[in-house]
């Protein structure tokens, strides 16, 4: 178990490091419980450190076997080992050579971080800290190194050996069953991007020729048996390749370009230099196992890691406090890759919907904190959606702020000025200030005040004057640590639209004439008030258009200008935008009134129906109404998961009515033919019958019972047949059940597949999930040391199933509280992750409130937690 650190990290104590480490130099000899690593570092003082300090080397669980400076063996008094520690206080001045001997367990590292198996293959796992637990060394981001790296192992157990950056050579090891590969990566990189991987594998292999017409070979590889599930990820590489090139300019710098996807992975994937590795996940998919979600996920997943080789990898971090450096940056640069593979409206909503589903719940609770942290405990907690998702936000927003031209320059000079070093935000933005010629000064607050700024708008129109007043304002409400927030720059997109749908000119004295020419106000003070001249009627406003910036927007727009923005607006995503606040308005008046008024959204859907044809992904879009988690962020305090249901269903049920003829006709229209493809236009498709399917069965439960069994009975791929599988699930009865069972017994031991079907199961709103549930984590297919299965459980009945998991008698709770506990001695990464669940207890009503504290409490008392799960349930607990 690792030890709870104590010490709070920050940000103002940084300083380079003492020492520099400029080669090594690793052989690894594989074995299950006894694999022997040694490593030979190239030492020398860092003329930015200090010049007398000793050498401290993190570890993490080690085992020391042996220590020799110069080539000659340390005695037990010429330096200081601890499992966490290695300390030699007698340092020669000029450069010198450690070599350090340490045996690992490979079998027994449940933490899955740092050189772990998954099932017969081994592989590492080093971001943020795992380097440390396979030799000593100075694990932080800004000791950059040239690696080479052996692996040897029984050939039998391990014929695949791979490492990073380019083979060099490998053989057999005379006189036993042994073999070895040599690996050399020439780019000097921080330990975390360390990687490797032995096992017995199958592989796909393809080429990419470059920008330049370098040819570089390229494989996947994957559990034998696998290998046709690995040509999306495979093609979705490629892809990728091209369009960083297109886009960004970049070329891939190495001979090979390795991915490797196992089964026991505690995030999505990890770009190490050279040999990404993959939780499988993201890349296995077959039209008969994946849906169309799924090959979403594998495309934006695969581009991401591939993209990180510019960004993270040749240009790294300094520290962790950077780390939306990398990650905000590498998101932004994934989202605008399925963008252009795919619909940008649609990617746009999903990324939107995502943000507001995770980030804005994290920034206006305990846990918030900004996207370039100033402090952690525990780093691994920092991998969160506010430093990804909102950091991609911050640099959208550059882009909006200082255009297309000046920031593609400023990356070219990012790429110029900094590649090679380890790098900061200020680094970063001075590049586009310089590209700009803007002070982005103000702009860099983005970076350091947590919380998510709401911007409140009124409107006020002059007849006489023929004058539309604009009124603005912002402000941040108070996050931990932050009381006290100041006014940030937001680039606020808009339109204004007259009588009969038209744009009107924007003209005033009170925008600059490149915002009014633009329609981008900024808004940089707390105030701003914007008259617009010659506005011949009472005008249409749409705001924040395309999501311009990540804020909460507070205006009363009557629902008749909701209704006309859904049928008008030029812009997809506040069409969009307008049918979720339609929906919002129905349900919140429900709660308020007792009474459901869903006139107008209806007639609106209805509309956007007859229109079906041109773009069914957005239709579909509009059709799917908020979540039970969206009702709960935007009630923001008192939630009672039972009241928010109930409207939502009544909400749902009334529009499967109301509009069950048009839905018919769409179902039946939209019926898949021909053979199955994953590209985003037969996606949009099947998007938007599937649901159509659920409003149906919403309106009229026994028709929607037939239609969903036939659909459940005769899909011809994974998608369809999962989405009447989860109409099913919410219909409940004999139906049911006998799908659930049909389906397990099509897919037993399709390990992906089962984690969909464990997860539909533990998202019933009934009051008999929570046993079902438990009665799940006994099946033969579940394990709790695979974090695959405990988030496809566990993690859907907590996040994805409010009225169950919110139940009153407390039992999820303690369902979540039980499992938290028993995953953490093993992985605290995990159990620290789903304890986040209860990140928004505060909001609840007052009674799940104690409920949810007690469990916190307890949580705290424990002895031995995981400094991971210990931080978070104290942060939690605020
Ligand atoms: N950089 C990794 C995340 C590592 C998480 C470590 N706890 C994956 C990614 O963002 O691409
Ligand atoms: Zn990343």
């Amino acid at each position: 178990m690792r030890h709870p650190s104590t010490a709070a990290i920050r940000l103002a104590d940084y300083r380079p490091a003492d020492f520099a480490i400029d080669s090594v130099e690793l052989d690894f000899s594989l074995h299950p419980t006894k694999t022997r690593v040694s490593a030979r570092l190239a030492l020398r003082r860092n003329p930015a450190g200090d010049s007398s300090a000793p050498l401290v080397l993190d570890g993490d669980e080690l085992m020391l076997l042996g220590v020799k400076l110069d080539g000659r063996t340390l005695g037990p008094g010429e330096y200081e080992a601890t499992p966490d520690r290695f300390t030699l206080t007698n340092v020669p001045d000029a450069p010198f050579t450690l070599e350090i001997d340490t045996e690992l367990n490979p079998s027994g590292n449940t933490q899955l971080s740092g050189l772990y198996r998954s099932g017969s293959a081994y592989c590492t796992q080093c971001e943020a800290e795992g380097f440390r637990r396979i030799t000593y060394f100075l694990d932080r981001p800004d000791v950059l190194s040239v690696y080479t790296t052996r692996i040897e192992a029984e050939k039998s157990d391990a014929p695949i050996l791979l490492s990073n950056g380019n083979p060099v050579e490998h053989g057999d090891v005379a006189g036993s069953n042994r073999h070895y590969a040599l690996w050399r990566d020439p780019f000097p990189k921080p330990s975390y991007l360390f990687a490797l991987v032995g096992g017995d594998l199958g592989v796909v292999r393809d080429e990419f020729t470059t920008m330049s017409g370098r040819v570089v070979e390229l494989a996947i590889y994957v559990e034998h048996g696998k290998e046709s599930r690995a040509a999306y990820a495979m093609d979705a590489l490629k892809r990728s390749m091209r369009w960083d090139e297109e886009k960004f300019g970049r070329e891939y710098d190495l001979d090979v370009f390795n991915i490797v996807a196992v089964s026991d992975f505690n995030m999505g994937a990890m770009e190490n230099k050279g040999l990404n590795i993959f939780n499988d996940k993201y890349v296995l998919a077959s039209p008969d196992t994946a849906t169309d979600g799924d090959y979403a996920g594998i495309e934006g997943v695969i581009a991401h890691e591939y993209f990180h080789n510019w960004t993270g990898n040749r240009i790294t971090c300094r520290d962790w406090f950077q780390l939306c450096l990398k990650e905000g940056l590498t998101v932004f640069r994934d989202q605008e890759f399925s963008a252009d593979m795919r619909s940008r409206a649609v990617e746009r909503i999903g990324d939107v919907r995502g943000l507001r589903l995770a980030q804005f719940p994290e920034d206006a609770g305990p846990l918030a904190h900004p996207v370039r942290p100033d402090v952690y405990q525990e780093i691994n907690n920092f991998y969160t959606s506010t430093v990804y998702e909102k950091g991609a936000e911050i640099i959208r927003m550059l882009r909006t702020l200082i255009g297309e031209d000046n920031f593609r320059r400023g990356m070219d000079l990012y790429f110029e000025r900094f590649d090679g070093t380890a790098a900061t935000i200020e680094d970063f933005l001075s590049c586009f200030a310089a590209s700009s010629g803007r002070d982005l000064t103000h702009f860099a607050l983005w970076y350091s005040q947590a919380g998510t700024p709401v911007v409140t708008t009124s409107g006020e129109y002059d007849s006489a004057a023929q004058t539309f007043a604009l009124k603005l304002s912002q402000q941040t409400p108070p996050t931990p640590g932050q009381s006290d927030k100041k006014p940030v720059v937001i680039p606020l997109a808009l339109a204004l639209f007259g009588e009969n749908g038209q744009k009107l000119d924007l003209v005033s004295e009170d925008a600059a004439p490149t915002e009014l020419a633009r329609g981008l106000i900024e808004l940089d003070s707390a105030e701003r008030v914007i008259r617009f001249r010659e506005i011949p009627s009472r005008p249409v406003v749409s705001l924040l258009r395309g999501f311009s910036a990540p804020v909460r927007l507070e205006q009363a727009p009557a629902s008749e200008d909701l209704e006309r923005l859904l049928a008008c607006d030029d812009d997809p995503f506040n069409r969009w935008q307008a049918s979720q606040s339609l929906a919002l308005r129905a349900i919140f008046g429900r709660l308020e009134t007792g009474a459901l008024d869903a006139r107008g959204l209806s007639e609106a859907l209805r509309l956007l129906l007859a229109k079906a044809e041109d773009d069914p992904a957005l239709v579909a879009q509009a059709l799917s109404l908020p979540s039970d988690i969206d009702l709960a962020r935007e009630k923001g305090r008192d939630v009672d998961p039972d009241q928010l249901f109930e409207a939502r269903m009544a909400l749902r049920a009334e529009i499967g009515r109301s509009l069950g003829s048009e839905l018919d006709a769409i179902h039946a229209r939209f019926s898949a033919a021909g053979a199955f493809t994953p590209d985003a236009a037969s996606a949009g498709r099947r998007a938007l019958r599937n649901v159509t399917l659920d409003l149906l069965a919403a309106g009229d439960a026994e028709k929607g019972r037939s239609l969903a069994t036939a659909q459940f009975e005769t899909a011809g791929n994974m998608t369809d047949k999962l989405a009447a599988l989860a109409t099913l699930a919410l219909l409940g009865g004999h139906a049911r059940e006998e799908a659930f069972a049909k389906f397990y017994a099509q897919y037993a031991g399709d390990a992906l597949v089962i984690d969909k079907w464990f997860s539909l199961q533990a998202m019933i709103p009934e009051a008999a999930t929570t046993q079902r549930v438990l009665g799940l984590m006994t099946h033969r297919e579940f394990s709790m040391s695979n974090p695959n299965r405990v988030r496809a459980l566990i993690g859907a009945f907590a996040n994805g199933n409010l009225t169950r998991f919110h139940a009153l008698d407390g039992s999820g709770y303690d369902l979540l509280t039980a499992v938290v506990l028993e995953v953490d001695p093993k992985n605290p990464q995990v159990s620290a992750r789903l304890l986040s669940a209860l990140r928004s207890w505060r909001t609840m009503e007052s009674r799940r409130r104690d409920l949810i504290e007690a469990r916190l409490k307890h949580i705290v008392a424990q002895e031995n937690l995981s400094a991971d799960l210990r931080d978070i349930a104290t942060r939690a607990l605020g």
